[in-house]
């Protein structure tokens, strides 16, 4: 059996299980873009702009909806129709991580009600698999997927060895919502050229990655940036994102500065694939 790395994002769509996961990688192959935006700005206004200029180039776009001052539910409207316009997820990089009631109750309440608007959000496995049956609760019947953080990307953090090995075991006992991972690297493929679990029942997972960068190695604040052509081709990953080196930090670069980075990026990351793929 083939790894995961040398099938295409349709033929992995084409089997795909999880409906949400299906669509990424159709939109993937559709777009020819792996490239997702994270948008860290602070005003709804900004976010919708930086949205709007980024979308035709990219799979994906990422907030932290938390961040943003004027929120309000015209702000997720307005993001849910530039996602049908140009044909892009929203995943909102909540990081639950909490026991399986009130992660229910964070994911579905409060002012933002993520699982509403959010096709794909995030959690750490360090409360236990509790918080995977809470967040399921409220998304599966949604359609909407997750994403464990098996990995990350700052430096010195502790999501590493034996820690993210449970989060693929977790993910594989919640194999109708478990999606993918956060992580820097193929971490499932270890188990699966081991002949632990047939490749492509249920077992493709989406590999999304923070920490890209062309023109810096780090912020100061312990981000460290790997180039899309290390991350899709020499690591293995499906997804690259990108915040500061697109929306270029605070208020936002301006719109032909974004397209412009967008474009580069997109371009970058599509090359690793298709040289990922001739390997
Ligand atoms: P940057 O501007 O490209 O450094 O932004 C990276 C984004 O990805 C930012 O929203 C982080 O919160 C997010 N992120 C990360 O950088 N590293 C991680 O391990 C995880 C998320 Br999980």
């Amino acid at each position: 059996m083939p790894s995961i790395t040398t099938r295409t994002y349709a033929e992995r769509a084409a089997k795909h299980p999880i409906p949400v996961a299906k669509q990424l990688l159709d939109i993937c192959d559709r777009k020819k873009t792996n490239l997702c935006v994270s948008v860290d700005v602070t005003s709804k206004a900004g976010l919708l702009r930086i949205a709007e200029a980024a979308g035709p180039y990219c799979c994906c776009i990422k907030t932290h909806i938390d961040i943003v001052e004027d929120f309000d539910q015209d702000l997720v409207q307005q993001l849910q129709a530039l996602a049908d316009k140009h044909d892009f997820l929203i995943w909102e990089d909540r990081k639950f991580a909490d026991i399986g009631n009130t992660v229910r109750l964070q994911y579905s309440s409060g002012i933002y009600k993520i699982a509403s608007w959010a096709h794909i959000t995030n959690a750490h496995l360090v409360p236990g698999e509790g918080i995977l049956t809470g967040l399921a609760s409220v998304g599966q019947p949604l359609g909407r997927g997750l994403l464990l953080l098996a990995e990350m990307s700052a430096k010195g953090n502790l999501a590493t060895g034996e820690y993210t090995t449970k989060n693929v075991e977790a993910a594989r006992r919640h194999p109708e919502f478990v999606m993918g991972f956060v992580a820097m690297r193929r971490v499932d493929e270890r188990e699966e050229t081991a002949g632990g679990v047939a490749p492509g029942e249920g077992a493709d997972y989406v590999i999304m990655t923070p920490g890209v960068g062309l023109d810096s190695k780090g912020d100061g604040m312990g981000q460290q940036y790997r180039t899309p052509d290390e991350v899709i081709r020499g690591s293995g990953c499906d997804v690259i994102i990108v915040g500061r080196g697109i929306y270029g930090g605070g208020d936002g670069n301006p719109n032909e500065e974004i397209v412009k980075q967008c474009k580069r990026y997109q371009e970058a990351g599509w090359k690793a694939y298709e040289d990922r793929l001739r390997q």
